[in-house]
């Protein structure tokens, strides 16, 4: 049976892999932080699994990651431990780079330290985000970097520390560049949760409106429950490597909020321009979308779009297994049931979709 370590367990990502490599048969580790809510709401279901384990420790704390390595002996660990919100990153700069820069450091200097360097595989989260303000479309594991935020210059660090453990210590450490991925657990404040879940409330008449910032904004999203294989994939070649992780296909910010709206049963039309632009519901006329300027990035990644040729002849993995439609509709659809859930009377707090509308959070 193989041990692997999974930092960043609580997240999106984090609580995927531990369904997949649980399925797999191995014994899976994962790292949280103390907090004052003591609900973890994406892996709720996984805790007393015979074979899931929890430990605390931070990625700003060497002694708490060297004590976790020590203890687990990991044949494989999934860094996925990230301040992951890039206009967070504005906010936080400081703290963003000690975690997603200097966090991949202290993993790989636990790796060492407990004599694990020649037996124990790692991965890291790196990120299409590393493209930035792009120089080449498709991007692909040859296109150059250009980071353009907080996040992107911390991950870049993170990628590059994790080449040279590569090749000064021979360590079999991997960076699985991916691309947007989202699902029914992604966090409320990414714009495609952001957007099926206002979607499912206004449906439901428990929102007014929902705003946005740069409705032009291409993406290449995914689905990220078909992302995790990848990243397991990535631990089983020959040798180390790095791989682009996208499903080849780009679509803007206004046309995922079609899609989501229309799931949820809202047929609207964008009219206008830049900030004046606005998405009205066809049959009632109502304006249901804005643009706010608070939304807006210092700077903006606006042109994401992978080539994932690489992971699919040498990976073997197929980038189309879920296509753009059904990933909103999977989306909209869960977040149809939460609502209902929430009208049930089972949540009549002040959500953060709320805060959201009310421009408190962005
Ligand atoms: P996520 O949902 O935001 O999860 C981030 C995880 O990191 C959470 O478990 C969080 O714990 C943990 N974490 C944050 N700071 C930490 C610290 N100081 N010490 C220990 N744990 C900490 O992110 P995700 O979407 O699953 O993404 C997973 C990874 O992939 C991240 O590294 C992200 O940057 C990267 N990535 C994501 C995408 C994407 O589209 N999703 C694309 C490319 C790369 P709490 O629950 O306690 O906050
Ligand atoms: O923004 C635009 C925004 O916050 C996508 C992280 O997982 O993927 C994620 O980072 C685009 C941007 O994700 C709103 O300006 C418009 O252009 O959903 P996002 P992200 O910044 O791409 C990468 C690959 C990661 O590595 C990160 O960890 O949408 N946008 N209006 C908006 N974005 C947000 N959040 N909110 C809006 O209202």
């Amino acid at each position: 049976m193989k041990t692997a370590l999974i930092t960043g367990v609580t997240g999106q990502d984090g609580s995927f892999l531990s369904e997949f490599l649980l399925e797999k048969g191995y014994d899976v580790h994962g790292v949280i932080r103390r907090s004052s809510t003591d609900f973890r709401e994406r892996i709720a279901h996984l805790e007393g699994h015979e074979r899931f384990h929890l430990h605390f420790a931070d990625l700003g704390d060497s002694m708490s990651i060297v004590q976790v390595v020590q203890k687990v002996h990991p044949d494989e660990i999934y860094n996925l431990a990230a301040q992951s919100h890039v206009q967070v990153s504005f906010d936080s700069p400081e703290y963003t780079a000690e975690v997603d820069a200097v966090g991949v450091l202290r993993i790989l200097e636990a790796v060492r330290l407990c004599g694990l360097s020649g037996s124990c595989r790692i991965y890291q989260a790196s990120t299409s985000e590393l493209f930035g303000k792009v120089e080449e479309v498709p991007q692909n594991e040859k296109t150059p970097f250009h980071p353009y935020s907080p996040y992107a210059v911390a991950k870049l660090y993170g990628f590059w520390i994790v080449k040279e453990y590569r090749e000064a210590y021979n360590m079999f450490c991997c960076s699985g560049i991916l691309f947007n991925h989202e699902s029914e657990r992604r966090g409320e404040t990414f714009v495609t949760r952001k957007i099926t879940l206002a979607a499912a409330r206004i449906a439901a008449g428990k929102q007014e409106k929902l705003y946005l910032g740069n409705l032009s904004s291409l993406r290449d999203w995914g689905y990220a429950r078909d992302y995790v294989e990848c990243m397991w994939l990535i631990l089983q070649q020959p040798g180390p490597d790095d791989y682009v992780i996208a499903t080849g296909e780009q679509h803007s910010v206004r046309e995922f909020c079609l899609l989501a709206f229309k799931h949820a049963g809202i047929d609207l039309v964008f009219e206008g321009e830049g900030e004046n632009e606005k998405g009205i519901d066809k049959k009632t006329g109502k304006v249901l979308v804005e643009v706010s300027p608070d939304f807006y990035r210092p700077t903006d990644v606006v042109n994401l779009w992978g080539d994932p040729s690489k992971a699919r002849n040498e990976l073997g993995w197929n980038p189309g297994k879920t296509s753009f439609e059904e990933l909103v509709k999977i989306m909209v659809e869960a977040d149809i049931a939460k609502v209902a859930v929430e009208r049930a009377g089972e949540n009549v707090s002040l959500n953060l979709a709320e805060y959201l509308e009310r421009g408190i959070v962005k």
